[in-house]
């Protein structure tokens, strides 16, 4: 190890502008990252510039990102996380590190830095370079600057976006250090790369059945709706997308969590047509769910679970007619409605898998398969294509061996290539994927609601002491602390008819989430109250306690 930085500065910019002062408080790499309150979030920013430049400089070099969003959580939080140089999540072990770094006090953090060092053999004369991204939360350029301020105390470059989706980050990272593998690595280069591939899959008839030209895309007041009007010029009149809630409080009453959680339409929403498609995407614009109003008023959702399958059967459909033999598999966290799992095994008759909720997780599982789909219920997911396929379907592509029909098949399976992001979940992307899949099939919303039907269903959040008490196994479906609340659970869960329940502590707000699906809606309410109450006793619940709802009383 070689080094050429003089360690002290880090310390002397801690002290003058990012102290962590006396909190003692642990905190964790979450599910997304570090996420908090924007107040105490900056000398973590701080120490995560730090990290990023030591990181860069451990791939020699190779672009690290550094994103400033707390994505779906309410506007007085922020969060920051780190991507790796194949826009990937952060390396397992290096959250560790991160988490360790975060929680060493002011005068421990020079040596700490020291130990990173030499533990991970960095050489610090080696080129370093850091990406930075932000939403569009009033306190981000507070957080960018203080991660600027990391990497200039380890004297490394940086190259600051300003605002940007997440999504477009690790484009932005991935594309820089795989040269030529994926496209332009600019901004503008990803919105052609999505917009040209899309309008390729659509050709030049726009309306197809039931599939109508027009859809309404609630920005959730976040860099998704800025970003969608750039989509938008590009996209011309091959899709209709009329943008709301551009200006207001990000995720406020809207965006895809908002939606998603309570079920009903976000607050903005223009006056439409019933049954008009509607999409809500989240703060930093990973994430996506559809809805529609039918002519009776009645509000109807369809989740990631549903892109997932809706991928998942255009994608088979697709490779069953390319003359290739290639696995397809869907993977799921234990949020997803078992109605979907149903779907995929008897009707889809595809492999699926569970692991924990974070799209880390839910990643690496479906780099197991040749076409890997992925989706969190609450809409944040993408699909993988192993690199043998890629290089198989574009050499079939090629073949003179391959009959025209398998020919069309493969050329849409190499646009859908394009028109999604590989590196991690993007509500744009996502919805230029599903628009294309409903305008092939002539869908309407209604119709793709058609093809299976959903267990009523509920999230709810229960505020307690410490959530880290609560741990779970079995992707999350079983939890082993507090000792004996999963008994009660199962003892709760027993009386409803097609019942289940988990709960599990978020790593990205300070809520135990408790999750239950069962045949009816009053059911399910009745389901969740009962074990909400149950984790809000056992675990000295914080403010309100929950309470049966009025009509089971
Ligand atoms: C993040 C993660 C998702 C996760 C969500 C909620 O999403 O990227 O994988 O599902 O948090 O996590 P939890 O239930 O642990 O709070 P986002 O869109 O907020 O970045």
């Amino acid at each position: 190890m070689s080094s050429s930085v003089d360690l002290r500065t880090v310390y002397a910019f801690a002290r003058e502008f990012h102290s962590k002062g006396p909190n003692i408080e642990k905190l964790l790499y979450g599910t997304a990252g570090f996420r908090t309150l924007h107040e105490k979030l900056e000398f973590i920013a701080f120490r995560m510039g730090l990290l990023a430049t030591i990181r860069s400089r451990k791939f020699g070099g190779q672009a690290i990102g550094v994103m400033i969003t707390a994505s779906h959580n309410p506007e007085c939080d922020n969060g920051v996380k780190i991507i790796d140089p194949k826009g990937e999540m952060l390396e397992r072990d290096w959250e560790t590190i991160a988490t360790d770094l975060v929680n060493v006090p002011d005068d421990r953090l020079e040596s700490e830095v020291a130990k990173i060092i030499a533990q991970e053999k960095i050489d610090m004369g080696a080129q370093s370079n850091v990406f930075i991204g932000m939403d569009t939360r009033y306190h981000s350029p507070a957080m960018g600057r203080a991660v600027v301020n990391g990497v200039r105390a380890l004297k490394g470059n940086l190259r600051d976006f300003g605002i940007l989706t997440t999504p477009m980050l690790h484009y932005l990272v991935y594309t820089h250090n795989v040269r030529g593998a994926y496209g332009f690595p600019t901004v503008d280069g990803y919105v052609s790369k999505l917009v040209n591939a899309f309008k390729r899959l659509r050709g030049d008839v726009y309306e197809n059945g039931n599939y109508k030209n027009f859809i309404l895309f609630d920005g959730a007041n976040g860099v998704g709706s800025l970003k969608m009007h750039e989509f938008n010029r590009q996209l011309g009149p091959s899709l209709e997308c009329q943008v709301f809630n551009s200006n207001g409080k990000i995720n406020h009453n809207c965006g895809a969590d908002f939606v998603k959680t309570n079920q009903r339409a976000p607050h903005g929403l223009p006056e439409h047509e019933p049954n008009t498609r509607c999409v809500s995407v989240d703060g930093d614009a990973d994430r996506i769910v559809y809805f529609f109003t039918d002519s009776d008023g009645v509000f109807h959702l369809l989740d990631g679970d549903r892109i997932a399958t809706l991928i998942a059967d255009y994608l088979m459909n697709l490779v069953k007619k390319c003359g290739i033999s290639l696995k397809l598999g869907i993977v799921q966290t234990a949020y997803a409605n078992g109605a979907s799992t149903d779907y995929i095994k008897q009707q889809l008759k595809v492999d699926v898998a569970c692991v924990p909720t974070g799209v880390k997780h839910l990643h690496h599982k479906a780099l197991e398969y040749d076409i890997g789909v992925y989706f969190e219920a609450n809409g944040h997911g993408t699909v993988i294509f192993s690199d043998s396929t890629k290089e198989k379907i574009s050499s079939a592509s090629r073949s003179n061996e391959t009959s025209n029909e398998q020919k069309e098949s493969l050329r849409k399976l190499l646009l859908t290539i394009d028109i999604i992001n590989e590196t991690v979940g993007d509500a744009i992307s996502d919805m230029l994927l599903v628009e294309t899949i409903l305008h092939a099939k002539g869908f309407s919303l209604k119709d793709w609601l058609a093809t299976y039907e959903d267990l009523p269903n509920t999230i709810k959040k229960v505020k307690v002491q410490d959530r880290n008490i609560f741990e779970t196994t079995d992707a999350e479906r079983v939890c082993v602390k507090p000792d004996g609340l999963q008994d009660k659970i199962d003892e709760l869960v027993r009386k409803y008819k097609r019942g289940r329940a988990f709960v599990r502590p978020s790593g990205t707000e300070d809520v135990v989430r408790v999750y239950a699906e069962a045949e009816n809606n009053d059911d399910v309410q009745l389901l969740a109250a009962e074990v909400s109450i149950l984790v809000y006793e056992m675990a000295n619940g914080v403010g309100e306690k929950p309470s049966i709802p009025q009509q089971k009383l």
